[in-house]
């Protein structure tokens, strides 16, 4: 096992890594930004390195200062969390080339499912089923996009290859807007990512955003962990996140699931990674791959009884994988809420000092969270400060003890949307399962 690991990241996610790498006897690197000196893991870190100044690109997406962190600590990995460089293919590159072990996948792995186009190719050739589209970047040929769109019918969807997570993209309804769409998406790519090419698909016009947990090691074994339903969002940021999905047959997850395994074996994946799919009408299409842990992993944890952050060390290190498909096995339901800084009306970020933090507990209920009392949001990051996770043996007793942990916790000093939380576990349709990925706009709007 690795002997010391720099962590890349902050907030919960930092806390997160801190612990399972204390459990496995790992020493910890904490490397952060001036303003979050006072994070609760760099406390608690063996060393910590200050890297720049709050704005990102400065600190925590600052290569050569991470990797020189690594450097003057003499650690041998980096874990990088989630955002920032998680899925960076360049950094994991400048990392391996450095002499570290990156905690992920190869670098040519992430760069492959980083283009969307060659990651829907891979994923097509690998027997996973994707949405009717282009199947490659459109060219300037207008006549032969019409005829695309044509084949695929009205609506589509045009996709930046580099986007991804809802950036870059534009529903076209009829085919007098088409030219101009691809036009204004071209150029907002070419801009946001410096790849103007982008893709073609047939819109689903209400799926459920369902997505596989995978685990591979680098001995040829990967596991699926089932599935999670992340339709519960808004603009794109999810807000609840579930395991299993509501409605779904064991016959069903496990046919996915080996599709999704095959898939891994097939380019030789390595580490955590998740498959997200769109779920219309019973049928799956693949939409992306992300080569990360994600937030939402520990609904899969409650599920599984693995600590898929151990599991990523362990298998970073050359372990083999701790468990076969055959040990996998899915007990009870989970469901955890995103707790946001944030102003709960306005959805405004809402940084600044928490003077009381009140956890929930008990039976079945999970916190991670990096707050303690005094200690002040900034108003640089991300708005995550805090999930709330349940687990039970059903969805009922899981939504029923999410009720009373969210009627439990305090966050006070700050504006947080833990009032919308409590609203949606009382939402019928919620309450019913199974909403799509506009159910929260549509309810929003419609107040
Ligand atoms: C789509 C789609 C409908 N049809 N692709 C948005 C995020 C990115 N991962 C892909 N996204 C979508 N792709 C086709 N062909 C609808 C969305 C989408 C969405 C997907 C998942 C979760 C939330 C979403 C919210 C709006 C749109």
């Amino acid at each position: 096992m690795f002997d010391k690991v720099v962590i890349a990241n902050r907030g919960e996610i930092a806390l997160r890594i801190l612990r399972a790498c204390h459990e496995l006897g790992i020493k910890t690197v904490a490397v952060h930004s001036t303003v979050d000196r006072d994070l609760k893991h760099v406390r608690l870190a063996d060393e910590s390195v200050c890297i720049g100044p709050a704005a990102p690109a400065l600190s925590y997406l600052n290569i050569p200062a991470v990797i020189s962190a690594a450097e003057v600590t003499d650690a041998v990995a980096i874990h990088p969390g989630y955002g920032f460089l998680a899925e960076n293919a360049d950094f994991a590159e400048r990392v391996e080339q450095s002499g570290f072990v990156f905690i992920g996948p190869r670098s040519d792995t992430i760069r492959l499912m980083g283009d969307k186009v060659s990651a829907i190719t891979a994923m097509k050739k690998a027997g996973v089923p994707c949405v009717p589209g282009s199947g490659k970047p459109l060219t300037d040929d207008m006549a032969e996009n019409i005829r695309i769109a044509r084949d695929l019918g009205y609506p589509i969807i045009i996709k930046a290859a580099g986007g991804g997570g809802g950036r870059g993209m534009r529903v076209v309804h009829v085919e007098a807007a088409l030219k101009n769409a691809i036009q204004l998406t071209k150029s907002e790519a070419l801009s946001a990512f410096q790849n103007d090419a982008v893709y073609m698909e047939k819109f689903l016009e209400h799926p459920r955003h369902i997505e596989f947990q995978v685990m591979a090691d680098n001995h040829g074994n990967c596991v699926h962990l089932g599935e999670r339903d992340c339709s519960m969002q808004r603009r794109h940021q999810k807000i609840i996140e579930e395991s299993p999905a509501p409605g779904f047959d064991a016959k069903t997850r496990e046919r996915m699931g080996q599709r999704c395994v095959e898939a891994c074996l097939a380019i030789g994946y390595r580490g955590a990674g998740t498959f997200e799919f769109l779920y219309e009408n019973g049928e799956f299409y693949f939409i992306e791959m992300n080569t990360r842990v994600q937030v939402e992993h520990p609904v899969t944890e409650m599920v599984t009884g693995l600590d898929i952050v151990k599991e990523q060390l362990a298998v970073a290190a050359g372990a083999r994988l701790s468990l076969t498909q055959a040990d996998v096995v899915l007990r009870g339901h989970s469901i955890e809420c995103r707790i946001n800084a944030e102003d709960p009306r306005t959805f405004r970020p809402s940084p600044g000092r928490v003077k009381t933090f009140h956890t929930p507990g008990g039976f079945g209920v999970r916190v991670d969270s990096h707050l303690y009392d005094g200690y002040v949001v900034p108003p640089y990051y991300d708005s995550l400060v805090a999930k709330l996770i349940t687990h039970a043996p059903d969805r009922a007793t899981a939504l029923a003890r999410m009720s009373n942990a969210l009627s439990e916790m305090v966050v006070d000093g700050i504006d947080t949307n833990i009032p919308l939380h409590r609203e949606l576990v009382h939402d019928a349709a919620f309450i019913a399962g199974g909403t799509d990925i506009h159910y929260l706009e549509r309810k929003l709007a419609h107040e």
